[in-house]
């Protein structure tokens, strides 16, 4: 018998290969998914910068964009509560210029030299590396607990905003206020926004845990098909322009990066848009490769001298060294520029901070007051959640202190659920340093005013625009209707909506002499992965679908997350027992998004349907007895 001779050059070859395309993950934002695109401007702005990309009308800019979430692992689930990174890539003609944001306009702090408390705290605990992707912890609370300024971003944090229903369905914000310089030298300051063309929507805690569970890529995958089938993600770019001499104007600092400016306040012109049409090929050499830089911006775009972003200035270059090994990175392909990037890592120091950097709680309470009422519902059953996982005491009742400055209301509905009593708002033996001297050196806070309230803060109040790949799963078995099912699907596809036949097995379905293939049996298609359902009728296909538990637990869990429902023919008898079907002999009612047909689907059903989708979430339901 022959013997292959060994060959230790071509097996290190192949492992050195595998062994490479590996990197350290990033501290924070680890896991992401990324895209490439294009930015185009929708007027000239050299009144107010130099900036080339933004020049003259029509001008496009090659793009890429790396969503994240923060706190979790590289392979934990994209549905963690959690803040969102919006990090885009602009590749000008006159060097790189990275837009580093986030989906929340406001930040945790105003000092960057606490930022590896805040990631430490928000991490696994060192001793066990518990929780993965969760600040339902003792160590973040006590954290937050010592920080009062973190209370304006901790209403952010634990609202819908926390738990998108897709990366193309939420805000992007540049957080710090920055300058604008045109030819001339004159400067403004600006903040930057992207607002979504889909509208901002979320998906409730609950789904969000069972999505954890039937696909932890939820987000990322979403991405990736809607850009393989054509749907490309688009978002608008805003600016909101402040004159130098308004610098001042407001009752807040506008270099506090824990503050906004209401929208109601200084309007946000809509400049240009963003559109994702290319997935990268080597998830490895884009997504994971790509290193952002605050630093990194182009003439006529400046950095302020909020304290926050000096010091990410300061800091992200050396992490992207220490990450890639190679310098800073920016020889590698996804990196480079078309011209050599400028790099403002001057760190400037802090500056001397106003007054109003001590006022923590106002904008805090104005977030909270602007939103519905299921969104400030979720609110706080997001505060129970995450302050019941916390098990000191003391720390439970000092964020109930916290919150009692922001709102006494609030901290008495969560005080309510952790069945402690809410500490009075005034009780200063609440308000020491903290055990770690971290905050010893704090002035006092100031207390928190009423100013009026900023519907655009409210997700309820955002664009909406159609039902374009929202996705609708369709409960069949053998017999269906398939009158219903034709029909109803042209609506929705017409609508530019995602029909999914969902069926007890894969394969081909039969009706008479048709037949639809299956996309998802009950074994792979849970509701939680789909936008609204409809059941068409079909006595045989009905009967058997009452036999599946499954189908149960797919009506109720969209009923409970407040998705449209529609049912036509024997398919309604699948939805008998909710507390919103309404339907009565041969009448079409649509109640709480709940459409029903008793006969046969019809144009006027389908529109209900239709119109049920676009709205959203039908949040009424979750008040119902
Ligand atoms: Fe940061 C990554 C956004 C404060 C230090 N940050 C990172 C990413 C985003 C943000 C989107 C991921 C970029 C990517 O997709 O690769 N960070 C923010 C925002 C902040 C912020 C919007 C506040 C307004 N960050 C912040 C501070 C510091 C850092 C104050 C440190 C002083 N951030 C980092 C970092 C990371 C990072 C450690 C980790 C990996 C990396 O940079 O590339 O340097």
């Amino acid at each position: 018998m022959s013997k292959t001779p060994f060959d230790a050059s071509a097996l290190h070859e192949r492992f050195d290969r595998l062994d490479h395309a590996r990197l350290p993950e990033r501290v924070v934002n680890a896991r992401g998914a990324g895209a490439h695109g294009y930015f185009e401007a929708y007027e000239s702005m050299v009144s107010l910068t130099r900036a080339d990309f933004l020049r003259e009308k029509g001008r496009r800019t090659p793009v890429f964009v790396r969503f994240s979430t923060v706190s979790g692992f590289r392979g934990s689930t994209d549905l963690a509560r959690d803040v969102r990174g919006f990090a885009v890539k602009f590749y000008t003609e006159e060097g790189n210029y990275d837009l580093v944001g986030n989906n929340m306009p406001v930040f945790f702090i105003q000092d960057a030299m606490v930022f590896p408390d805040l990631v430490q705290a928000a991490k696994p605990d060192v001793h066990n590396e518990m929780p993965q992707a969760a600040t339902a912890q003792d160590a973040y609370w006590e954290f937050i607990s010592h920080m009062p300024e973190s209370m304006h971003m901790i209403m952010w944090a634990m609202s819908d905003r926390a738990i998108p229903r897709s990366y193309r369905m939420m805000e992007g914000f540049g957080v710090h206020t920055f300058r604008m310089v045109n030819a001339a030298g004159e400067g403004c300051f600006v903040k930057f926004h992207w607002k979504p063309a889909l509208g901002l929507h979320a998906v409730t805690w609950d789904e969000a845990i069972k999505i954890s569970g039937n696909d932890p890529d939820f987000h990322r995958r979403d991405l990736f098909d809607a850009i393989e089938a054509g749907e490309y993600p688009e978002w608008e770019f805003g600016v909101q322009v402040v004159d130098e001499k308004d610098r001042h104007a407001f009752d807040f600092d506008l270099l506090d990066p824990t503050k906004l400016i209401p929208e109601e306040v200084v309007p946000v012109r809509r400049i240009g848009k963003l559109v994702l049409d290319r997935n990268p090929r080597n998830y490895f050499a884009e997504t994971e490769q790509v290193a952002f830089h605050p630093g990194h911006v182009v003439p006529g775009i400046d950095l302020s001298e909020d304290p926050l972003l000096q010091g990410r200035v300061a800091a992200y270059a050396r992490a992207q060294a220490l990450r890639l090994g190679v310098g800073d990175g920016h020889d590698l392909p996804i990196n480079r520029g078309s011209a050599p990037s400028r790099d403002r890592s001057r760190f400037r120091g802090h500056g001397s901070r106003s007054d109003a950097f001590r006022d923590h709680f106002t904008q805090a309470r104005m977030f909270l007051h602007s939103q519905s009422e299921p969104e400030y519902n979720h609110l706080c059953h997001a505060l129970e959640f995450e302050l019941g996982k916390v098990s000191s005491p003391a720390v439970r009742q000092r964020m109930l202190f916290m919150l009692a400055q922001v709102d006494e209301d609030l901290a008495a509905s969560v005080g309510k659920g952790l069945g402690m009593p809410v500490p009075r708002k005034n009780d200063r033996s609440l308000d020491g340093p903290a055990p770690d001297t971290r905050d010893s050196q704090k002035l006092p806070w100031l207390p928190a005013r009423d100013v009026p309230v900023s519907p655009a803060l409210s997700m309820a109040n955002s664009r909406q625009s159609g039902i374009a790949t929202r996705k609708v799963a369709v409960l069949i078995a053998d017999g269906y209707d398939r009158n219903d099912l034709a029909m109803m699907r042209k609506a929705l596809e017409s609508s530019g909506a995602w029909v999914r036949i969902v069926a007890p097995q894969l394969g081909a379905i039969p009706s008479h002499r048709d037949t639809v293939e299956a996309d998802f049996s009950f074994r792979t298609g849970d509701s939680v992965l789909f936008d609204a359902i409809y059941i068409p009728g079909g006595r045989k296909s009905v009967d058997a679908l009452k036999r599946h538990v499954e189908v149960g637990d797919f009506v109720r869990d969209s009923w409970r997350h407040c998705k449209p429902i529609a049912a036509s023919g024997a398919g309604v008898e699948l939805l008998a027992g909710l507390p919103g079907t309404v339907s009565g002999p041969g009448k079409l009612r649509a109640a709480h998004g709940v459409v029903v047909a008793p006969g046969k689907a019809s144009d006027a059903m389908a529109d209900a349907f239709v119109q049920a989708i676009a709205k959203g979430r039908h949040w009424a339901r979750e008040t119902l007895a």
